[in-house]
């Protein structure tokens, strides 16, 4: 057997350039002998087809038209429900450029491995061929790719996701560079002595390979139907692979929502944030602000990419097309602009089933309702002792639906990008906010960002701390220590007046009690308020080993139920722990050996000696009224 001979002399090496699509289709035809091959042109007529199959095989459950547009419930299979860590790698040539935090396989090994599972991995079933761009279609910051998959729910998902069908294809076989996508569920219908089986509503393998080449471009993805393992535009293509190619040609591929935020004079900055999964993207991104005058618009709500642009500026786009937003804990309470984008054309993932046809999930409404089908499809009641909703259930959802959507979010040539922050759940140690000292310490904060884990992965511990450099950890397509070099070398090359302005914050720290002492949600602008005015050049900062917090009284709280002793915990210094921090970031860089750039070690030595028993006393905390 041939291990994965499926590219063609001419697409080989660095020479992803030349594109020969059909070829290739062909080719991995070939491998994964489907029954038919389909390809989709992105068409609302072809879109109802593949819809009408998936809710007559029992994937798609309609759900009630009235309530909801055009939206259906899937439920996964129990064993696939979340992104496979473990067994997602980055098959580089050398095992350095994966480096220590990604799961490396030799390329060659890899391959012969995936011709193994990929050969006849269709049998019995359609191979659809998805052209897709992210980021709009043409555009000079856009990138095009082809998935092919197994999976109508994929496709349908895809077209959500991304831009998919004529446009990218006539734009690829015009000879533009893409990436290649392969997708199985690894559940073919037909065995090798050709005997056929049912079919079952969510196909999947057990075992699973989220395989990535970034020397050519490529992701062969094998056994999971979920999310970021198998709508490859996403993570794996917008992320890993882009990630890779945009360290090679000077540009930035982040895990970052993106939001333009207008300040009551009518100013608008453009800001970034990298918070890990499921630690509050989607919320940031959209925003409803409670402090008056304060608007913020969508721009995106996972992904990021910039590039400097003419002027020297760093400018960003969204090169998605739709969210893939976590459903529990978005509510009205929470997130009503979440839940208004949810009035149709909406696909969700493992959420719960009201008896009327409508979903529902925890933290969508306060009141519980009394019986529900939870998201393995078995009754549940309030009794039940179990999650009606799995905690990384899903909505997919078109980003123009999102009401608070830029009028500029799918501009070919991006948004200016005045500022970037850097966040994760924190219950201790990691104040409000600080802004850094300088590009260095901007970058050192975003190295050294870590996080309580959340069920976006399979494999976590939810809630154990852990290392999350740039919320990039499970998403990096290189050496990690390199990506923190990139950032460095793109702040020489954006120069003081070209790059943004970086900021650290964290809306999870707790008390005594265990309870959050930051409101968190809308009273978030409060922070993004303050941040626009240090951009302004309108708000006082002072020194703290953070980095620079607001100056009594700059922190815009009024109306806000928060007592003093809150302020001052939000804000809290303890040396002992911070020493024990950065002793936990010295051992994390050293397991990138000299890798780390000298300028990072430069900035965890600043930060020991700003925590020295000699240095002075931490600040103030911010007061609650405005210093006169
Ligand atoms: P991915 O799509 O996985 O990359 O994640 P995301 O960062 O977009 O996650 P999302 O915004 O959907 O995070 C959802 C979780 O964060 C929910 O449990 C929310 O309740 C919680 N959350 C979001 N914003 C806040 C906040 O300001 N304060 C607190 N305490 N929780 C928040
Ligand atoms: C994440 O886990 O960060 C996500 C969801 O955004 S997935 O696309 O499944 O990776
Ligand atoms: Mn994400």
């Amino acid at each position: 057997m041939t291990a994965l001979d499926v590219r063609p002399a001419d697409l080989s090496g660095d020479d992803f350039q030349t594109s020969d699509v059909h070829r290739w289709v062909h080719a991995v035809a070939e491998v994964v002998q489907p029954e038919r091959v389909v390809w989709c042109d992105g068409s609302a007529a072809q879109d109802a087809e593949l819809t009408a199959l998936l809710v007559e095989q029992g994937t798609f459950i309609p759900l009630d038209p009235v309530q909801h547009y055009h939206s259906h419930l899937v439920r996964s299979a129990p064993d696939d429900v979340a992104r496979v860590e473990d067994r997602t790698y980055i098959c580089s040539t050398r095992e350095d450029d994966a480096g220590p935090t990604n799961n490396w396989r030799e390329p060659g090994a890899m391959r012969a491995e995936l011709g193994r599972v990929f050969t006849g991995s269709m049998r019995g079933r359609t191979m659809y061929v998805v052209p897709f761009s992210m980021g709009p279609v043409g555009g000079p910051m856009s990138l095009l790719g082809v998935e092919i998959t197994d999976s109508p729910y994929v496709v349908v998902s895809m077209r959500v996701m991304t831009r998919i069908g004529s446009g990218p294809r006539a734009l690829l076989e015009a000879g533009r560079p893409w990436v290649k996508a392969v997708h199985s569920l690894g559940a073919p219908l037909v065995d090798d002595a050709g005997v056929r089986t049912a079919d079952v509503p969510w196909p999947s393998n057990p075992t699973k390979h989220i395989a990535h080449f970034p020397e050519t471009r490529e992701i062969w993805s094998f056994g999971s139907g979920y999310g970021g393992n198998a709508l490859l535009g996403k993570k794996a293509m917008a992320l890993r692979i882009a990630s890779a190619v945009a360290r090679d040609e000077g540009w930035l591929a982040e895990h970052m929502l993106l939001i333009k935020v207008t300040s009551p004079e009518g100013r608008a900055h453009h800001v970034a944030a990298a918070f890990p999964s499921a630690c509050g993207k989607t919320n940031l991104a959209m925003l409803r602000a409670t402090l008056p005058g304060w608007t913020v618009e969508t721009i995106g709500d996972d992904i990021v990419w910039m590039r400097q642009g003419p002027d020297g500026r760093l400018r960003a786009i969204n090169p998605e097309a739709g969210l893939f937003g976590v459903a529990p804990g978005t509510g009205w309470s929470t997130n009503p602009t979440a839940v208004e984008a949810l009035w149709g054309n909406t696909i969700y993932t493992n959420v719960a089933l009201t008896d009327d046809g409508d979903v529902w999930w925890e933290g969508k409404t306060d009141a519980v309702p009394e019986h529900l089908v939870d998201w393995r499809g078995q009754d549940w009641t309030p009794g039940s002792g179990t999650p009606a909703a799995h905690p990384n259930s899903r909505f997919t959802v078109p980003a123009r639906q999102v009401p608070s959507i830029s009028p500029d979010w799918d501009s070919p040539e991006g948004v200016v990008l005045d500022a970037v922050l850097f966040g994760g759940r924190r219950a201790s140690n990691v104040p409000l906010v600080a802004e850094a000292r300088s590009w260095e310490h901007g970058v050192f904060m975003g190295a050294t960002v870590s996080s309580e884990q959340t069920a976006a992965a399979a494999e976590s511990t939810v809630g154990v701390l852990r290392r999350d450099p740039f919320a990039m950890l499970p998403f990096c397509g290189y050496n990690t220590a390199d990506h923190w070099a990139h950032w460095l070398r793109m702040g020489q090359q954006l120069g003081e007046r070209g790059r943004p302005r970086v900021f650290a914050v964290n809306w999870f720290r707790k008390g005594a009690d265990g309870r959050y002492l930051w409101p968190g949600f809308g009273e978030n602008s409060r922070v993004l308020a303050w941040v626009v005015r240090r951009l302004e050049g309108r708000a006082g900062a002072q020194d703290a080993p953070a980095g620079l917090v607001p100056l009594p009284g700059e922190l815009e709280l009024d109306g806000l139920d928060l007592d003093e002793r809150a302020l001052a915990e939000l804000f809290a210094v303890d040396p002992a722990a911070w020493l024990q921090e950065a002793r936990a970031t010295e051992e994390f860089f050293d397991r990138f050996g000299d890798r780390v750039p000298r300028q990072l070690r430069e900035q965890l030595a600043d930060l020991r000696a700003r925590l020295a028993p000699a240095a002075p006393a931490a600040p103030a905390a911010p007061a609650r009224t405005a210093a006169a």
